[in-house]
């Protein structure tokens, strides 16, 4: 039905009358087609005003003079023009949960405010006889963020409603030759606001692409692509016109549409082999371009399988954004995103909570990822209040829902990249999500429906949960007693579904951690029959906002409510720039794995491949192996692994005899590291571009090996005393090194709290509050003796934070040592002791010391390059990294503990003028070398919160705290947790 103003009364009224639309078409797919387009795309005229009754009279009338308006760029969201600035039209907000808007009581008809800022566009454009002649003339919106209204040439072709899809109006008959004067008026609330609660930023406008399409009588208006693959053989069979004739080249075949044709020698698409067949269908006015990717998505029993075979998804939950333009993305961006999901092994992602731009599925298709593509909707707000009132479960709102995912599967159906259709997000349950299901099912039986509220597993065809602890995700592969699950819950176990968590690992700041503990549990493809799929990363981006100066998040706009920096919680920066958390995801994650066996390797063996991929062999990967000394490569070669086929596992080793003669032995820094690298060049990666990396330390467990004694013990003297190189002041505190005043080291169990350790309105625990509330940053130290004990200068001290009454109690034993260079230098022996309860999480155990600002380079053996963390570290490998000190450190959107780098066996901080150099002994500490203490990063809210306070701060770690996914997940799995315990560091201090 084609609107026109008499046809569209009240507009005002459209936008709270739960109708989805009127005036556009039926929903079809978006197709390449070579009749007439137009993309509209470029400068607009724009005017924002405070209510869509504000709007300029006749303002889409074309005679309107439009000089007071302003130039924006179509597509574009109108609050990221210059938000940290002068904002001319307005600023984005931020919010969770929470509705932006009041929420309407459940016997209430809907209310929008009538502060509802709405931009008023027009835009001229000049058509010719391309267009005027065609058959009918459709005008194609992407994505206007929320309500639309919508003229052309001055008559009202109707209104729409769902921000992140699709709406095309038929202006057949509105469309003039030559000049054409669009008009639309978006309104950034409506009832549909109701229906797109994501957990996002809030903005609005044309925000994606804008089209004029040429009909031709006769011409190809939809298509359904089925191509499915079987025991070798592709069924093709594509719904359309009647006769259009559909061709693939290079398969050799010629068919009409609606006939099914086999095709013996086509090969199969998946995520890892992405096969793609360019085919066309044409009639005589029109030929549309396909790529056919020939795949079979079944669910046997409860395993989900594609062509036969049970797939696992390493994926991760992607929003639309960038730090400048919003939810508006060009395809160089929406590659960049594949390009680093696929180098980072990524195989899957859930469109969290919306269809994306249409031309992101293309590239899905042409890169290789498995798609569950989610409806545009989430209603999470009405949890509030009990879920009274909520669209999932009432009537009056059927119709929306339906529309939605109707526009969702039929703008994408061709996709083979698409697997599973997703309802929505956080929308409770209600018949509303059964009818949409229905629908689904119906339209499109091919794929699988999936939606996590489902809680009694009525309604979809998998069972999906969001962040679970790690004893429930082993109790879904046991099938044992789902622990704290409600009884119904329990019911679950026995019915026959396929398992993934649609959300875990929330990577908010610094982690996610436990991300192998997960991967052990859920993502293993050698359980081969079994239900567990894997799951997705909460989530792929920070949606930080970029201000020049650094990256905004909720609550720097002056919103009303906002919810922090809960939206900065992705794997990459908002930049893209790959988190540690990132990199961790591919060591853990990526389907190619490398285990390197540091002691099995003096025997020729100890390195093991293993292909978790689902359908690919191994060869188009080169394994690459080096035996490097303390940074130095020795040597290095390629091991035969082959064409090592999906789920096989390769054993082997290198003849280190051979490599090692050239030296006189195996030392303690030796380290074999064994590369899986791209053999060819791939569209997401060169040649040699790492897969997968492991190391191994030759020699994994050496004795300790203190420096032997110098002759001197403690000397005293009016000041202190002097041991070695080292000044102690009365209360025994290191006070110098050589003539360099150092600030005396100090017991450490603080941790600029990270995200996970903070309470949040989400997270399920607090760890941060009680180490807070326990002073862990404003611990006292107190000298309680200092005393010579043969040739140790003994210092125990006490720390306790005001009014508390735990503390610790810790001994250092200081003696002047020989180093293996020959100079003089001074042994630490610490021991840690607690005294009390502490029923507190801490942050470490360890001590930080103050060293001079221009000691900022850092030369270390241990774990890196990156950081790492006791529960994130096989990204980390074994070698001689160096690195000045703002190198070390990890911008985290809201500054918070980084940078920790552990397995230290030595380390030297220096500068032009000296430096100290830390060689541990017993177990190897952890370190991070910051220009600012712990405190001044607690106390960051920004990155340019921190300014370098003349010290580099150097913190030594004997124990450390790990990651975990708190911010939004259960706690730590126990084993990971550091409660107060008896710590020991051990380390030779000397200077450079
Ligand atoms: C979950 C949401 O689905 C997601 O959109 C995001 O908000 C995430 O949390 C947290 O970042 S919902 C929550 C109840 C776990």
């Amino acid at each position: 039905m084609v609107a026109n103003a008499d046809a569209a009364p009240g507009a005002e009224e459209a936008l709270t009358n739960l109708i989805p639309w009127q005036g556009p078409i039926a929903p079809r797919a978006h197709l390449h087609t070579d009749a007439p387009t137009l993309d509209l795309s470029g400068t607009w005229r724009f005017r924002l005003v405070d209510s869509p009754l504000d709007a300029p009279e006749g303002f889409f009338d074309p005679q309107f003079d439009d000089t007071d308006f302003v130039d924006l760029a179509v597509p574009s969201m109108w609050q990221m023009t210059d938000p940290a600035g002068e904002a001319p039209f307005g600023r984005p907000a931020y919010l969770n949960v929470n509705y932006p808007i009041p929420v309407p009581a459940s016997d209430e008809d809907i209310v929008v405010p009538d502060e509802n800022p709405t931009g008023c566009y027009r835009h001229t454009f000049d058509v010719d006889g391309r267009f005027t002649d065609a058959e009918r003339v459709l005008l194609r919106f992407e994505g206007v963020d929320s309500f639309a209204r919508v003229w052309l040439n001055g008559v009202e072709v109707g209104w729409t409603k769902g921000s992140r899809l699709t709406s095309e109006f038929d202006v057949t008959a509105q469309l003039r030759p030559g000049r054409n004067v669009l008009a639309v008026a978006v309104s950034q609330w409506c009832d549909g606001t109701f229906l797109e609660d994501q957990d996002m930023w809030r903005m609005s406008g044309i925000f994606r692409e804008v089209t004029l399409l040429a009909r031709p009588r006769g011409g190809i208006d939809d298509l359904f692509v089925h191509a499915s693959w079987a025991d070798g053989v592709a069924t093709l069979t594509i719904d359309g016109p009647d006769g259009a004739a559909v061709t693939i080249p290079e398969l050799d075949v010629t068919t009409t549409c609606n006939t099914e044709v086999t095709i013996p020698d086509a090969k199969p698409w998946t995520a890892e082999t992405p096969r793609l067949y360019d085919a066309t269908v044409a009639t005589d006015c029109e030929t549309v371009s396909l790529r056919i990717g020939f795949r079979t998505v079944a669910i046997e029993g409860d395993v989900i399988t594609v062509n036969g075979h049970k797939v696992v998804f390493r994926g991760v939950n992607r929003h639309e954004w960038d730090p400048r333009t919003g939810r508006t993305l060009d395809e160089a961006t929406m590659r960049a995103d594949l390009e680093l999901m696929k180098r980072h092994g990524v195989t899957a992602i859930r469109t969290s909570h919306y269809p994306p731009n249409a031309r992101f599925l293309d590239l899905c298709d042409e890169y290789g990822v498995w798609v569950l593509l989610e409806c545009d909707l989430e209603t999470h707000g009405f949890e509030w209040g009990d879920w009274q009132g909520n669209p999932t479960g009432d009537e009056r709102w059927y119709d929306c829902l339906l529309n939605r995912i109707q526009r969702t599967v039929e703008r994408d159906k061709n996709h083979p990249c698409i697997i599973g259709w997703s309802m929505g997000n956080e929308s409770h349950c209600g018949e509303g999500i059964r009818l949409m299901n229905d629908w689904v099912k119906h339209r499109d039986p091919s794929r699988f429906t999936h939606y996590e509220g489902d809680y009694a597993h009525a309604i979809c065809d998998v069972w999906s949960t969001m962040y679970p602890a790690m004893e429930w995700v082993e109790a879904v592969r046991d099938r044992t007693a789902l622990p704290g699950a409600e009884p119904a819950a329990q019911t679950s176990l026995g019915l026959g579904l396929p398992f993934f968590m649609c959300e875990f690992a929330h990577a908010m700041g610094n982690g996610p951690g436990e991300l192998a503990d997960y991967e052990e549990r859920c993502f293993d493809p050698h359980f081969d029959r079994d239900r567990m799929h894997g799951g997705f990363i909460w989530e792929w981006i920070d949606h930080g906002i970029d201000t020049g100066r650094g990256y905004a998040y909720g609550g720097d706009f002056a919103e009303v409510l906002h919810d922090s920096n809960f939206v900065c919680d992705g794997l990459v920066m908002p930049d893209r720039t790959p988190s540690p958390g990132l990199l961790e995801f591919a060591a853990t994650m990526g389907a190619v794995r490398i285990e390197v066996d540091g002691a099995g390797l003096g025997e020729g063996e100890g390195i093991t491949v293993i292909n978790r991929r689902d359908f690919a062999d191994l060869s188009d990967l080169q394994f690459v192996w080096q035996l490097v000394d303390d940074g130095t490569v020795i040597k290095e070669g390629v091991l035969d692994v082959g064409a090592l086929p999906a789920h096989q596992t390769w054993t082997g080793g290198v003849r280190l005899a051979e490599a090692i003669s050239v030296t006189e032995e195996i030392s303690d820094r030796m380290v074999v590291v064994v590369e899986a690298r791209l053999a060819e060049d791939t569209i997401w990666a060169q040649t040699g571009h790492v897969v997968a990396r492991a190391s191994g330390l030759l020699k994994p467990e050496p004795l300790p090996r203190p420096c032997p004694p110098a002759s001197s013990g403690p000397r005293r003297d009016g000041h202190g005393w002097v041991v070695g190189p080292a000044r102690f002041d009365r209360r025994g505190r290191l006070v110098k090194l050589g003539e360099t005043g150092i600030v005396a080291p100090v017991l450490d169990l603080f941790r600029a709290l990270i995200d996970n350790d903070r309470a949040s309105s989400r997270a399920r625990n607090s760890i941060g509050g009680p180490a807070l509330a326990a002073g862990l940053d404003r611990l006292v130290h107190t000298t309680i003796s200092v005393r010579e004990v043969g040739d140790d200068l003994v210092v125990v001290t006490r720390s306790s934070a005001a009014a508390a009454r735990d503390f610790m109690t810790s001994t250092w034993s200081w003696r002047a040592v020989h180093t293996d260079d020959g100079c003089e230098g001074i042994h630490l022996g610490l021991h840690v002791e607690p005294h009390g309860h502490w029923p507190t999480m801490l942050g470490r155990i360890g001590l930080t010391m103050g060293l001079p600002g221009e000691w900022d380079t850092v030369s270390w053996f241990g774990l890196g390059p990156n950081e790492n963390y006791p529960d994130s570290q096989r990204a980390a490998t074994w070698g001689r990294w160096n690195c000045d000190v703002a190198g070390l450190q990890t911008p985290y959107v809201m500054p918070q503990e980084n940078g920790l780098r552990q397995g230290v066996h030595e380390l030297t901080i220096a500068g032009p003028n000296g430096g100290l150099r830390v060689i541990a002994d017993g177990g190897w500490p952890g370190f991070a070398a910051r220009p600012w203490t712990s405190k001044a990063l607690f106390k960051a809210a920004h990155t340019w919160d921190l300014e370098p306070d003349g010290h580099t701060w150097l913190t030594l770690d004997a124990l450390s705290a790990p990651l975990g996914s708190t911010s939004c997940g259960p706690m730590p799995i126990m084993s990971h947790r550091l409660y107060a315990r008896p710590a020991e560091l051990s380390a030779t201090f000397s200077l450079v």
